[in-house]
């Protein structure tokens, strides 16, 4: 028996950490927006399920200060890009894989940035630095670049 409890207590400490995935849904009710606006405790590994249910969005990481101009390389250090998910036929479902535990901005990029400016904005790990609200504020500040 004691020999039984020890081998399912090593074989318990040598699995690695599960990965969490984050389910978010873009576009609910038609609307602009993802939900929940942010994650919080996110680490390298872990996934993130966006569902799109509405219109034709992206998920895209950006800048937290100037949120609707694509970044460098399209979507930035260790972000990532849904592409555009046209729900006309159903909604459609895109898993990303966070390449790092850091705090990142998204925003959707369709619309060359009018969506982002109507305040479709996400956040990943946001800081007391750089909050949610922060950010959303940036996006809604933001002129629409043409
Ligand atoms: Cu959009």
């Amino acid at each position: 028996m004691h020999f039984t409890a020890l081998v399912a207590t090593v074989a318990a400490a040598a699995l690695p950490a599960l990965a969490a995935n984050f389910d978010v849904e873009v576009g609910a009710n038609n609307g602009f927006v993802y939900a929940p606006t942010s994650i919080s405790g996110a680490v390298a590994g872990d996934t993130i399920t966006f569902t799109f249910t509405s219109r034709n969005h992206t998920a895209t990481t950006t800048t937290f200060n100037d949120p609707c101009t694509p970044p460098a390389g399209g979507f930035g250090t260790g972000g990532f890009d849904t592409g555009f998910h046209d729900t006309t036929s159903g909604p459609q479902v895109a898993v990303i894989t966070l390449q790092d535990s850091d705090t990142h901005f998204v925003a959707c990029r369709q619309a060359a940035g009018a969506h982002c400016h109507a305040g479709m904005t996400f956040a990943i790990n946001p800081t007391d630095d750089q909050t949610y609200a922060e950010f959303l504020q940036n996006a809604l500040n933001d002129p629409v670049h043409p």
